[in-house]
């Protein structure tokens, strides 16, 4: 009896350490996983855009005066595109590229944003749109 008792508690403690060793594993993914996500700009980084709706067209923050901009993407490379609408007035405005399962979640309204992660894996020339304005539409250049 005294003997199955503690065979009973090594396995217990086995239990334990196993359990210990799984947290520390999911800690480390979580962390590497933020990692990725807020480190610095490096090859396997992701591709942040900052694509601005405003004046019923897509605007880059660095070249306001350039309306609906050619997006150029590598193959490959994660990209974490942020779509703001800075309208001054309500006016909706949403964001898709076709071919590609990218889309925001819902129509935006003025001063709101979404960010849309996405990993291009074919290269080509695709076409991106506002589905409720025609003057709001470009190219996504994937090379
Ligand atoms: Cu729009």
């Amino acid at each position: 009896m005294k003997h199955e008792n503690q065979s009973m508690s090594l396995k217990t403690k086995k239990h334990v350490l196993i359990l210990a060793a799984s947290v520390i594993v999911v800690g480390l993914l979580t962390w590497s996983g933020l990692a990725l996500g807020i480190g610095p700009a490096s090859e396997g980084a992701p591709r942040r855009i900052t694509l601005i709706a405003k004046d019923v067209v897509f605007q880059l923050p660095d070249q306001p005066g350039q309306a609906n901009p050619v997006l150029r993407l590598k193959k490959g490379q994660t990209v974490m595109l942020t779509l703001r609408n800075d309208e001054p007035e309500r006016v909706l405005h949403c964001f898709t590229i076709g071919g590609f399962e990218v889309k925001t979640s819902r129509d935006l309204a003025a001063g709101e944003s979404e960010t849309l992660v996405f990993t291009p894996d074919t290269r080509g020339t695709f076409a991106y749109a506002c589905l409720m304005h025609p003057s709001m539409a470009g190219q996504v250049v994937v090379e």
